[in-house]
């Protein structure tokens, strides 16, 4: 079994579910009753709903290019269907909606062979407060509840709190945290964290980092650094880097995202804090526009608050 399936197999859970329902409950009441306003008062689909439409997907942070995209198949479906209803509106949104992002990663994390990495080398990066730290936590548990050996790197030197704050998750989730003091270079702490987990034969390293983000070139030299040392240690490491977002930051996620992406090879992402917000839309956009798989989603603070992203499972609960 690849390392990632399991979560597969608890997120078609109804428990999983409800969580993410619970979870999304936000964005959801601003998206459909936005939608119940757009299409008040009228019958059939005409080009004034479809404006409204529009409106509705671009303040929903869906953002304006995987909106026009979005808008542009449900026209394409009404000149087929010329009395459409706004009854069945909301179906056709869903369903194209979720053939949009069935069609755009493709390629999942489910295709990850654990197997092939020993240890699978996970980098954290992000600015500061989207959550890393946190996600890491989360994540840590649910590796370990799988019977896997994690250790985290605190590669987060920039912060007291930091530090503190990993170590903290550690010892609430059961996992060994490599520590060295504030200020010290995080690239040697990268380094002790792998070599020691080569030596104690553990199965997954998490490397949490700090979210300066000076200008793209510092960005690029400080992540290039850590990198570096992990693949001297692990040829091929990092097998992951993991940007995390802010999705209660809407469309300054998106920019995140564009720097990023733009700074270093990013191959999976995590869009945290979407309880509590009703800008939930951007994991639409940003897994349409990046190409980028949104793996994980946080759903709160709790440990247990989060969840491998499935697409179907997340639109469905939009339109619920
Ligand atoms: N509501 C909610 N809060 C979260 C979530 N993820 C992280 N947080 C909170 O966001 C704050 C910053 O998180 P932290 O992990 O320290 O961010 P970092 O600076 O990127 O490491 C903390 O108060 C977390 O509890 C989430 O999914 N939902
Ligand atoms: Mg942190």
């Amino acid at each position: 079994m690849g390392l990632f399936d399991f979560f597969k197999k608890k997120e078609t859970a109804p428990e999983a579910q409800e969580a993410l329902d619970r979870g999304l409950e936000k964005t959801k009441e601003g998206f459909l009753s936005k939608i119940t306003k757009a299409v008040a008062g009228k019958s059939t689909v005409d080009d004034d709903v479809l404006d409204n439409l529009e409106e509705v997907l671009v303040t929903s942070d869906v953002g304006v290019s995987t909106t026009l995209k979005i808008i542009d198949r449900v026209q394409q479906r009404v000149s087929k269907d010329k009395y459409l209803s706004t009854s069945e509106l909301n179906h056709l949104l869903r369903d194209e909606i979720q053939l949009l992002l069935a069609e755009n990663n493709s390629n999942d994390f489910r295709k990850f062979e654990y197997g092939d990495h020993k240890p699978y080398v996970i980098m954290v990066v992000g600015v500061n407060g989207v959550g890393k730290t946190t996600t890491i936590g989360k994540l840590a548990s649910k590796l370990k509840n799988e019977n896997l050996k994690v250790v985290l790197g605190a590669a987060d030197t920039f912060r007291a709190a930091a530090v503190e704050q990993i170590k903290l998750w550690g010892e609430r989730v059961g996992v060994r945290v490599v520590a060295q003091a504030m200020g010290s270079d995080p690239a040697s702490v990268a380094f002790d964290t792998l070599q020691s987990a080569v030596a104690n034969k553990e199965d997954v390293v998490i490397i949490d980092t700090a979210g300066r983000l000076h200008n793209k070139i510092g960005l690029m030299n400080e992540l290039g650094k850590i990198k570096n040392v992990m693949d001297k240690v692990v040829p091929g490491a990092p097998h992951e880097i993991l940007l995390v977002l802010d999705g209660s930051t809407g469309q300054n996620a998106f920019e995140q995202c564009k720097q990023f992406t733009e700074a270093t090879d990013v191959n999976a992402l995590a869009i945290t804090k979407l309880d509590g917000t009703a800008k939930g839309g951007v994991v639409i956009g940003i897994s349409d526009q990046f190409k980028i798989p949104v793996k994980y989603i946080g759903v709160g603070e709790g440990v247990n608050d989060l969840q491998l992203f499935d697409k179907k499972a997340f639109v469905d609960s939009l339109f619920k």
